[in-house]
């Protein structure tokens, strides 16, 4: 990847940033209109992809969470809906680095949900990629050669799903506001030999959505969409007060020049291992359920001991963990058998 191309994704991804009560990052396909998600089945099942706010996607992992970027803002108080069904927020875990949460949802009980991809290997790999972004409007073009498409300004309410192919795993972009492992792709033209089947790619308030990789015969969760490349109306290259809300595959200039757009995700693989600790929340001593015993959770212990009111739904501040209506040595004994435990370094 050139620097040229480095730099534009991030300026994207701050645009992204900077737009999300406008917008973050729909899946623009061509052909248009395709794939009928009715007739081709070869991808995972669409209730396990989601709607973050009014402005992302997210993915279900798990009975009763989901993962999304963070990027795209939000809040206690964001509507997932899954399914047409709105959830309210139980509670949310922020990566410390990387641009990714964990969101367990209130009142879910999810039935269709998908694994994460940790086996490596993603380069070369297949990829399905489904999100709640904008989709594609005009064809745009020059001297007669289609070059992108515009997109539409709004109808980021209905799940769209395509294909692509991961082309590389770039080292991450250090210095911007998240340090996140990645996967690239690029939005191929059709008919220029690269093209998967349903080649795609994405665009505002897909941010948070699925890369999906196939393996023993299951889908499971991949990338989560970040950002592409931004494109600037002439004469304004690389100034974010005049990006295009549109994708590129061919050169605008040059039309007769392939140029496909740059997108990406963030890679889960080396985060599964975190995502895991959460969606197994709460483990044995971690009262403030930040995935670790520590004296943070001490603390907590120790502000409410000897209490003997512990009650449902807060049992004192979940202090009292086994839980029994008190807080004394049998509760303490949980903080000490897991002290500083998983010790997972994020
Ligand atoms: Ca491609
Ligand atoms: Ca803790
Ligand atoms: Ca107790």
């Amino acid at each position: 990847m050139s620097i040229a191309v480095g730099c534009a994704v991030m300026v994207c991804a701050v645009a992204a940033l900077v737009g999300c009560c406008a917008g973050a990052s729909g899946v623009i396909l061509h052909p248009a209109g395709e794939p009928n998600l009715a007739v081709w089945q070869d991808r995972p099942t669409t209730t396990v992809i989601g709607r973050w706010g009014s402005n992302a996607s997210c993915v279900v992992v798990s009975p009763n969470c989901i993962v999304t970027t963070r990027h795209q803002g939000g809040s206690a108080a964001t509507v997932i809906r899954v399914d047409g069904v709105a959830y309210g927020i139980d509670r949310i875990w922020n990566h410390p680095q990387a641009d990714l949460r964990v969101v367990r949802l209130l009142g879910a009980a999810f039935n269709d949900f998908v694994d994460l991809y940790d086996a490596g290997g993603e380069i070369g790999r297949s990829v399905v990629i489904g999100g709640y972004g904008l989709i594609r409007d005009q064809e745009l073009a020059t001297g007669g050669t289609v070059y992108g498409y515009s997109w539409q300004a709004t109808g980021n309410t209905v799940l769209r799903m395509g294909t692509n192919r991961i082309d590389s795993i770039p080292p991450p972009t250090l210095g911007d506001t998240y340090t996140s492992e990645i996967l690239a792709a690029d939005f191929d033209g059709l008919g220029s030999g690269f093209a998967t089947q349903y080649e795609c790619t994405v665009a505002r308030h897909d941010s948070g959505g699925g890369w999906f990789i196939k393996r023993d015969g299951q889908w499971r969760l991949a990338g989560l969409s970040r950002s592409i490349e931004a494109h600037y109306a002439e004469g304004h290259e690389d100034d974010p007060n005049y990006i295009l809300e549109q994708s590129w595959f061919r050169n605008r200039g040059q039309p007769e020049l392939s140029d496909p757009d740059y997108l990406d995700a963030v890679r889960i693989g080396p985060y599964a291992d975190w995502i895991r600790l959460a969606l197994g929340s709460p483990m044995p001593g971690d009262l403030n359920e930040d995935l670790r015993v520590d004296f943070a959770d001490a603390a907590i212990l120790g502000w409410h001991w000897g209490r003997t009111d512990c009650a449902s739904p807060d049992f004192c501040g979940r202090a009292d963990f086994e839980p029994d209506g008190d807080v004394d040595f049998d509760d303490l004994a949980w903080l000490a058998v897991h002290w500083l435990t998983p010790g997972l370094d994020p």
